[in-house]
């Protein structure tokens, strides 16, 4: 656990009981903090009483700040109650990773982007803990103040949402990777601006032992290109820029990585990196790898080729007579489901959930690789019309057993028709909500539908 004794004694109020919350309790009250509570769910508050811990009381217990789960809005037309009280009395909110970084002297590496976050954090763990320490938390789900103390040559690498970043004025990242920026949370920051202006925190802080930090930028967009050029300008960072779609200063061609003019690996030689967006993850953590700490690009490239993934990203589940049964249950937008879509052919497509704003668009020019969809979800009737739209032979299942069901037997019925091996793909373009507690539960369930398939 991450040492708080800066807060022994001080007041705070923790906002939201979630996975946050809970570990915010827990290491504030081994620090000796004087903590008060907070959730909207009963059964939360009842369970944190029953530790021992006091219910939040704004006027009651003045806490310095509140600490605030990243989750829950603060600003804007649903901003939560108990933000707007501490607006209008002028009491701060910040998230767990602003203790964290007051907290801590190691080397922080920050990871932020749309899509491609949690593999690029996850990557950048698994490599650089061949050279020395490492500990990795935030928004992968490992909650920062849970962490393990690591002695001073240790790294903390670092996934962030656009909603801590939001809340963590003190983060100073040694180095930091922005990986891209396309529309998503929309409805929570109110507009693209404003979701922009989030992520561009990971470079507010500068470095407090002088060291100039490393910018990691892919800079395929217009928006991260505009960021980099920016943060460049003005000279607080070494910006080290990364693309896919053309030269750069590491970038990808042809499944091969280049650092300048030397290519560093092959890509296609490790099945975690396949596709153009794991292509720009592989290419990232190695930039902040070799500028950051200089390590020699063979042993970089070696590091890095041991890789297997993550759970929930193009995972493969299963083969059943050559079909693969794919879980990308992440892919919660339609960019994240777009990088799916175009790394395979003769597609049994099951998606929906919850849309986001902009629902499918984007995914026209992949339509042609479709070859049924089946619909589940909020999004069902939505989906179908714009499905129906692009004449794209579609089902409306409503729930995940009924589509995985029916997309086996359609792709097994078909087998041994012309064209590329079918693959039943669960990439939804939607968050999991309506039917589920998460994209991992998502996730988990369509695995054990598709283990539970028979072979024949
Ligand atoms: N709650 C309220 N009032 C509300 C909303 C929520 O009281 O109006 C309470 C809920 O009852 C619950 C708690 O707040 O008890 C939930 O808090 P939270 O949503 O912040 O969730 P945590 O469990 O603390 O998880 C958070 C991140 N979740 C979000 O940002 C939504 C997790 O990222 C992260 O892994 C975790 O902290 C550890 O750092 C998940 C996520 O979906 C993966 N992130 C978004 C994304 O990746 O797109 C940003």
């Amino acid at each position: 656990m991450i040492d708080l004794s800066a807060f022994r004694g001080r007041r705070i109020g923790i906002v939201g009981l979630g996975k946050t919350g809970e570990a915010s309790m827990q290491a504030l009250r081994e620090a000796g903090a004087e903590i008060t509570v907070w959730d909207d769910s009963l059964s939360k508050r009842e369970a944190a009483q029953l530790q021992g811990f006091q219910i939040l009381d704004l006027d009651k217990a003045k806490p310095e700040f509140l600490l605030w789960s990243p989750g829950i809005p603060h600003y804007g037309p649903n901003a939560h109650p108990l933000a707007v009280e501490a607006q209008e009395t002028a009491i701060p909110l910040v998230c767990d990773i602003e203790l964290f970084a007051q907290s801590i002297q190691n080397d922080i590496l920050a990871i932020t982007g749309t899509n491609g976050k949690s593999t690029t954090t996850a990557l950048l763990a698994h490599a650089l803990a061949q050279f020395r320490p490492v500990e990795m938390g935030g928004n992968i789900g490992n909650p920062v103040l849970q962490l393990n103390s690591l002695d001073k040559n240790g790294s903390y690498i670092l996934e962030l949402s656009s909603y801590q970043l939001e809340l963590s004025p003190s983060l100073r990242p040694a180095g930091a990777i922005l990986l891209n920026i396309t529309p998503d949370h929309l409805a929570r920051h109110g507009d693209m601006e404003t979701y922009i202006k989030a992520k561009e925190n990971i470079f507010a802080g500068i470095h407090r032992n002088g060291r100039k930090p490393v910018a990691v930028i892919a800079i395929d967009s217009d928006v991260t290109k505009r960021i980099a050029e920016r943060v460049k300008l003005e000279g607080d960072w070494q910006v080290v820029a990364v693309s896919t779609q053309g030269k750069a200063m590491v970038y990808a061609e042809s499944s091969k990585l280049y650092d300048g003019d030397v290519q560093v690996m092959d890509l296609s030689l490790t099945p975690a990196f396949k596709g153009q967006h794991n292509h720009e993850n592989a290419a990232c953590a190695y930039a902040l790898m070799r500028h950051l700490y200089g390590y020699e690009p063979e042993k970089i490239a070696f590091a890095m080729s041991s890789f297997q993934g993550l759970p929930h990203r193009q995972h493969l589940v299963r083969t059943i007579n050559g079909i693969s049964y794919i879980n990308d249950s992440k892919a919660t937008n339609a960019e994240a489901t777009g990088h799916a879509l175009a790394c395979t052919r003769n597609i049994y497509w099951i998606l929906g959930g919850q849309a986001k704003e902009g629902g499918l668009k984007g995914l026209e020019n992949y339509m042609d690789r479709i070859t049924h969809a089946f619909l589940i979800g909020e999004a069902a009737e939505e989906f179908a019309k714009w499905l129906k739209a692009s004449d794209i032979p579609h089902t409306i299942c409503g729930t995940l057993d009924v589509a995985v069901e029916a997309a086996h037997k359609l792709a097994q019925d078909n087998r041994g028709m012309p064209g590329e091996p079918a693959t039943v793909l669960l990439s939804p373009a939607c968050a999991s909500w309506d039917q589920f507690k998460s994209f991992e539960h998502r996730g988990d369930v369509f695995t054990g539908l598709v283990e539970k398939l028979p072979e024949e």
